[in-house]
């Protein structure tokens, strides 16, 4: 199918990805979640996977996302995000309507989230929805490269490379650690 864009309009500025196919589809339930997911686009940015980001919602645009989720494993999409808050049914609806593996935001709102973090992990037997922690937008991003740098060389070396560099920081980190003068500190 030839296409480089998502066929749902988009509310956001778009940044041209240079024609490339999106690998990984953000989806949230409203523009009011994009402060928390613009470090999931940072994340993908920086790992050089081609994403698409949308905001579609499961009560106010139900008949939208039930397309979205049907359409989008023949557009190439092999990994969907998606973030919500408060009834956060947005990835449980997307899950139902596709095998593609759904990843699931919970977006800090009212009761500090846990509304949304309920909503979106108690999925029923069949239709799981990979839950990462409230807000927990950028480790939503590093799961979808982990999935798929299973098939990927390239992606598993700048995945690879990326880690190191989270070693390399806690490292120089500690090391900084030891100019801290305390009285009673002994190293
Ligand atoms: C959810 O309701 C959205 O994901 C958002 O977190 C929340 C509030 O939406 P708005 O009223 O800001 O559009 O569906």
């Amino acid at each position: 199918m030839e296409h480089n864009k998502s066929n749902i309009s988009s509310p956001l500025p778009s940044g041209g990805g240079g024609g490339r196919l999106p690998l990984v589809s953000i989806i949230m339930g409203s523009t009011s979640d994009l402060p928390i997911m613009e470090k999931a686009c940072k994340q993908l940015d920086e790992l050089q996977i081609p994403f698409e980001v949308n905001a579609l919602s499961a009560h106010r645009t139900p008949d939208a996302v039930e397309r979205f989720a049907r359409e989008a494993k023949d557009r190439g999409v092999r990994v969907i995000i998606a973030a919500a808050g408060m009834a956060a049914a947005l990835p449980g609806v997307i899950a139902a309507s596709t095998t593609l593996p759904v990843i699931g935001v919970p977006i800090k709102g009212m009761l500090d989230g846990l509304d949304a973090l309920l909503s979106i992990v108690q999925m029923p037997p069949g239709i799981p929805v990979a839950t990462v922690g409230i807000n927990g937008a950028q480790n939503a991003a590093i799961l979808a490269v982990e999935m798929l740098a299973l098939s990927d060389d390239a992606i598993a070396s700048r995945l690879s490379n990326y880690k190191a560099s989270l070693k390399q920081k806690i490292e120089k980190a500690n090391k900084e650690l030891a100019d801290v003068k305390y009285e009673y500190k002994t190293n």
